[in-house]
């Protein structure tokens, strides 16, 4: 966008605190002009008002006869009353309208762009189209947020055409009611887009050829008539991939299963082929088929949005540079079927020479699939931080940008009200600011603890994508010296202790919004203790420095000690744990790191002038993962009582020739079972596994599949009872095995 001179005018004005209205507006419009009266040489602090004016309690609408009601029903959405000749008159419609035929030239030409100008008499809002003229009022509504107008013309549209999310996350799918309002907050931050594929769907992947019970179809009909109101497009996503037989068959039970939605009212639709191998990957197929589909379903019913596929090869890190999947879809796919892509790996940011590489071999723009704030993968954290990394000049290099969320949908919002904002207007994208009203959106009564229990919440540990976030960036400094025992740097990581701790409060107890509060209450739990662990840690300091007896400085210690466990067991504990959530993490990047290295400090310390032996470590897992495959290296535990498992990956695992994967016990334990699934019958006798006994044997167990068909690996008899240091296993097939890792569990 080209900033006018007025635009910079008012951006300056922003900055010396004059009127906070247009500032409420999220996605940031592309051009707001004010009149140049309220900028003044030196700026009072209450320059700006001079602009602003009460809203008023009556307005009229002047509407045109066959104005939508989606529009018609947002716009009554806003405080005044409307009454037929009153003075102060909102008149609304789109270009071709008499309504607005005064401003028609000042509508932007892009779809979905509006004109909007206020003034003390009145308010006239041009869309270029239907949803342009309801973002117009979505603007109007944001702007009398404080019961307070602003003269101002907007000028605005969006820089890229589709724009939203897509549920495609493994996990517990959004409840129905979290749909409806995430649609609702679609609508409001101008987002266009829903894709409904939700992994765990059976009708979506597992059952594609079977018909939804009428209750299920009920819903997802409710689900498409509310985006119809918030000006959202409900893509209905189905994923035939896992046993599609590319025949006549299997091609007429698609078409079938898109019909039926299609009589539920559904008029978009994407056909997803990620995380599959085999017969569904085959690239001329898949793109056969959307041909077919395109021909026979979307062109004959004329009224249904350009299909979209998921490709197989939907990362570059999955791809060649001559890749003939990607050129087969190139070639093949009908001109208008777009491609989504998530970049140049699995999770990663996008950027313009990635974007140029794959646009080149799908011959189209890519349509990004943005694998954030999605943590399917790190179930353990939940990510509350600033959305940031994306390149600002790739506008007109993408076809949409959607975001896969987390599980936690509400949760989810704070990422998704910045990807709203960067879609709408990449220039003017700022991460921070856009992140910082994020928060005051989601939580406004408390929108000072959650910014504080969400600078904990940022990254998402070790990973086996690699994707990390930078978290508590303003405490990074106090943590560096903190973790060196600097003693004004220990107070003020006491003091973010203590503010953890009472924003935990405030949160645990806040009624404002409760769907989000019960989301995040496993993590605000454990920031709970967290912060006890931080504030023991700091008083171990003080204990030592001031001389206190050796009593007090041995208590501290201990409850540090205990602390830890109890946040081990809170987040092992089964009545704690989500049905898929596999911990609860937070602080890991540089809080917690911090804290443990000042523990160490001290008791080092304490060691040193006691001639003690006390431990050091205060972290509490007692295994540890030791591998050869680099994709199982960093897999994180999960303890339910005597059940040990390994949060599965859901990738394609590729063991080397001779790979090993080995689990370490700290204290020597006694198994009573072991399985695990590779997700591949008949594959057991590629592996052996070891079992390390107290004396340091390595004694082999046999592995065995119960059926033909079983893709879970068990384990010999003799290996109930055995003492364990450590287990491994060992591809001995003498070559490459590809397989999943779908579980992984062993009983002591
Ligand atoms: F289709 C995709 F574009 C995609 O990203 N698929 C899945 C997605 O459903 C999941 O939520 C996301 C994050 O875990 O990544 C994809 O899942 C994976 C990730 C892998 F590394 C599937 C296989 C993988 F190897």
């Amino acid at each position: 966008m080209k900033k006018t001179f007025f635009s910079a005018l008012v951006m300056a004005a922003f900055g010396l605190g004059a009127s906070a209205q247009l500032s409420l507006v999220s996605p940031v419009p592309q051009r707001i002009i004010v009149p140049a009266a309220t900028i003044q040489l030196v700026c009072p602090p209450d320059a700006g008002q001079y602009n602003l004016f009460e809203v008023p309690t009556e307005w009229q609408v002047v509407a045109p006869k066959n104005a939508s009601e989606f529009v018609l029903k947002a716009l009554a959405e806003a405080k005044p009353v409307n009454v037929e000749g009153c003075g102060f008159k909102v008149t609304i419609g789109t270009a071709n309208d008499a309504t607005v035929k005064k401003v028609k030239k000042l509508i932007p030409p892009q779809a979905e762009g509006y004109y909007l100008d206020v003034t003390r008499e009145g308010i006239t809002i041009a869309g270029r189209d239907q949803r342009g003229l309801y973002y117009g009022i979505q603007t109007l509504l944001q702007i009398m947020g404080e019961d307070r107008l602003e003269v101002c013309t907007v000028t605005d549209w969006p820089d890229v055409a589709f724009r939203g999310s897509i549920e495609g996350f493994y996990g517990r799918p959004w409840s129905h009611e979290h749909r409806l309002r995430q649609l609702d907050f679609y609508g409001k931050n101008k987002m266009n887009v829903y894709i409904y594929g939700p992994k765990d769907d059976p009708y979506h992947r597992k059952n594609w050829r079977e018909a939804y019970p009428a209750e299920e179809a009920a819903k997802i009909q409710e689900l498409n008539e509310r985006a119809k109101l918030r000006g959202v497009n409900f893509y209905w996503a189905i994923h035939p991939g896992l046993d599609i037989q590319w025949n006549d068959a299997d091609r007429q039970n698609l078409v079938n299963k898109l019909e039926k939605m299609y009589d539920l009212g559904i008029r978009s639709f994407a056909v997803f082929f990620d995380d599959i191998w085999g017969e569904g990957a085959k690239g001329e197929n898949q793109a056969a088929l959307l041909n077919y589909v395109d021909d026979v379903f979307v062109k004959k019913h004329g009224d249904i949005a350009p299909l979209l596929l998921c490709p197989t090869e939907y990362n570059r890190a999955w791809s060649r540079n001559d890749s003939p999947y990607l050129a087969a879809l190139g070639d093949g796919l009908h001109k208008g079927i777009e491609v989504m892509w998530t970049g140049n790996s699995v999770v990663h940011t996008i950027n313009k020479e990635g974007q140029q590489w794959i646009n080149d071999r799908i011959k189209r723009q890519a349509y990004i699939w943005w694998n954030f704030p999605v943590n399917d993968f790190v179930r353990d954290h939940i990510l509350l931080g600033p959305t940031y990394g994306n390149d600002l000049d790739i506008a007109d290099m993408l076809s949409g940008f959607v975001s896969n969320p987390m599980q936690y949908a509400e949760s989810s919002k704070i990422a998704l009200y910045s990807i709203a904002d960067y879609t709408w207007n990449m220039k003017d994208y700022d991460w921070q600011t856009s992140w910082e009203k994020a928060i005051k959106n989601l939580l406004p009564s408390e929108a000072s603890a959650l910014r504080t229990f969400a600078i904990f919440n940022e990254d998402l540990g070790p990973n086996g994508h690699g994707f990390r976030r930078d978290e508590g960036r303003e405490m990074a400094k106090i943590c560096e010296l903190a973790g060196q025992g600097d003693a004004h740097a220990v107070n003020e990581l006491n003091a973010y202790s203590a503010l953890l701790q009472s924003a935990a409060h405030e949160l645990i107890t806040s009624t404002e919004n409760p769907w989000l509060i019960d989301e995040l209450r496993p993590w605000l739990m454990q920031a709970n203790f967290l912060a006890v662990y931080g504030q023991t840690v700091c008083a171990m300091k003080s204990a030592i420095d001031y001389g206190w007896d050796e009593r007090r400085f041995l208590d501290l210690y201990e409850t540090a000690k205990d602390t830890r466990r109890i946040m081990f067991q809170n987040e092992n504990d089964p009545a704690q744990l989500h049905e898929y959530q596999t911990g609860t993490k937070l602080g890991t990047l540089r809080y917690l790191p911090a804290l443990n290295k000042l523990f160490a400090l001290q008791v080092d310390r304490y060691n040193a002038k006691h001639g003690t032996a006390l431990d050091t470590n205060a972290d509490y897992c007692p295994y540890h993962i030791d591998s050869s495959v680099e994709q199982l290296k960093l897999l994180p535990f999960k303890i339910y009582g005597g059940e040990v498992s390994i949060n599965p990956s859901n990738e394609v695992i590729k063991w080397p020739a001779d790979s090993y994967f080995t689990v370490d016990c700290e204290q020597v334990i006694t198994l009573r079972g072991m399985d695990f699934n590779f997700g591949t019958p008949g594959i057991a006798s590629k592996f052996r596994l070891e079992v390390l006994s107290p004396e340091g044997e390595w004694q082999e167990v046999s592995l065995l599949h119960y059926k033909e068909q079983d893709p879970v690996i068990h384990t010999g008899n003799e290996l109930g009872g055995m003492q364990a240091k450590a287990f491994r296993i060992v591809n001995i097939s003498g070559e490459e095995v590809q397989c999943y890792f779908r579980h992984f569990k062993f009983n002591k």
